[in-house]
């Protein structure tokens, strides 16, 4: 089979770093919060020996973090080494808890700290690489200046705000989880003069170990960070979905909320999660939450059904068709988002992960939705010989899986939904199959459908 097999389009971003004195509502108030701590050197600094014209300043450096997540995933981002990530689990006695990687996509930022001027704007804003490097090249607004000797901050944030997603990690305070360069910063100015380069130390967004109680959240912070960039990498950047900046703003986690015990996605725009309770986070929240910020926006901004959109849950246990579609999505968007959970592989086969529930009630159970949905996005054919059907011949791609749940949403009325009521997988598979014209294609398409369905323990009442 092959009818709704397509590529998966691949493409790459390329960031590019802007000088501006741009201007954010969140930024204004950042000084106070960013200066309660500075971040660990890496390495020494130095002037650097490259051509600079007098006009201009050329600053350099890069910023870790210490990721000891289980999941993620992990070669996106190089190490301290220069060489591709790996994954370093919390209390793996090898690795001595450190496990420096890029602190991709977080942002970084050039401040005067000249005190005779009131320029509290950037004046250079840029982010950091796969490669943990930053990169300023610029002439400085020398209104803001009192001589051609620059006092400068170098600043951290967990934010990553471009055409492609906009979204960071907040503190219980709402500002966003930022850190000052320890060679440069209020306390401690780094002076560069008009003509001259200087390459900072490597920095790591950890200014107080990963164990030393509330303080060390910062580096939690960076490691919750590190999982949304990754879903973001393989939904908007690798799949193509838009993120609908335009429409609905930017995404702040807030982290820790402290009434949280387990994650919680508010609105298309807020997300909360829970304090760490020991150890270490396991990695997987914060893409799973933001599975349900893709669904709020591919569902106009909500769920629309009369009733709680927050119950108790879990994976294995029976829940309303409309929680277990929405749970079941948000893991299906975990799945794809992080390497170590993928599609394929052990959660593929239901003999190494378990279908929940029977044939006749299977659309209420998160798992079964989301084994369904990695069905039927995987090239990777499986059959469950004690359930009736061939099993999974389908495969599609997380773009056609995006656009059939706007489309279910947006018109119910094409395939009988009640929006009311609330949307489950089997609407998911209805919406589908209604929009297609071809007598023939729609023949071979719901056998597969229904065949993978099955396969899963879905069955939607069909003869
Ligand atoms: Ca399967
Ligand atoms: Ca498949
Ligand atoms: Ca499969
Ligand atoms: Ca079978």
């Amino acid at each position: 089979m092959g009818y709704f097999r397509i590529m998966m389009r691949i493409t790459f971003g390329l960031l590019l770093f802007s000088v501006a004195c741009s201007d954010s509502s969140k930024r204004s108030d950042m000084s106070a919060w960013a200066a309660l701590a500075e971040g660990d050197a890496v390495g020494d600094s130095q002037w650097l020996d490259l051509p600079v014209d007098e006009d201009k300043i050329r600053l350099s450096g890069q910023l870790f973090y210490n990721d000891l997540r289980k999941q993620g995933s992990f070669n996106r981002r190089y190490d301290a080494n220069g060489v591709l990530g790996e994954r370093c689990p919390y209390g793996n006695e090898d690795c001595d808890l450190k496990n420096y990687l890029a602190a991709m996509d977080a942002s970084v930022e050039i401040v005067s700290l000249d005190p005779s001027f009131g320029c509290s704007n950037p004046m250079a804003v840029g982010s950091i690489r796969p490669n943990a490097k930053f990169e300023f090249y610029f002439s400085p607004d020398m209104d803001c200046l009192s001589s051609s000797d620059l006092s400068l901050g170098i600043r951290f944030l967990l934010r990553r705000c471009d055409d492609i997603f906009c979204g960071a990690m907040e503190a219980t305070n709402q500002e966003t989880w930022a850190l000052w360069h320890p060679e440069a910063r209020p306390e401690k100015p780094l002076t560069v003069s008009l003509g001259e380069g200087f390459g900072l130390a490597g920095a790591l967004f950890q200014p107080y170990g990963v164990s030393d109680g509330e303080s060390d959240l910062y580096a939690t912070a960076a490691n919750h960070f590190a999982t949304l960039i990754d879903a973001v990498q393989s939904w908007h950047v690798d799949a193509g979905i838009p993120f609908e900046g335009e429409r609905y703003g930017e995404v702040r986690v807030r982290m820790p909320a402290g009434y949280e015990t387990r994650g919680g996605t508010q609105s298309t725009t807020e997300v909360h999660l829970p304090d760490r309770d020991s150890g270490w986070i396991k990695g997987n929240l914060a893409a799973h939450e933001y599975g349900h910020v893709l669904q709020l926006r591919a569902w106009g901004g909500a769920y629309d059904w009369d009733g709680p959109t927050h119950p108790e849950w879990s994976g294995m246990s029976q829940a309303h068709p409309r929680i277990a579609f929405k749970e079941g999505f948000a893991n299906f968007v975990m799945r794809v988002g992080l390497e170590t959970n993928h599609c394929d592989g052990g959660f593929d086969d239901n003999d190494n992960s378990l279908l929940a529930g029977d044939p006749e009630t299977g659309q209420d159970y998160p798992r079964n939705v989301t084994k369904f949905l990695c069905d039927w996005l995987d090239e990777t054919d499986d059959d469950d010989l004690s359930l009736i059907g061939h099993g999974d011949s389908i495969s599609s791609s997380p773009f056609e899986v995006w656009s059939e749940l706007v489309r279910m949403k947006s018109a119910p009325e094409a395939y009988g939904g009640d929006t009311d009521e609330g949307l489950g997988v089997c609407d998911f598979i209805s919406s589908h199959l209604a929009h297609i014209d071809d007598p023939i294609q729609l023949m071979l398409e719901e056998s597969a459908i229904k065949a993978a369905a099955r396969n899963n323990k879905i069955d939607c009442g069909w003869p």
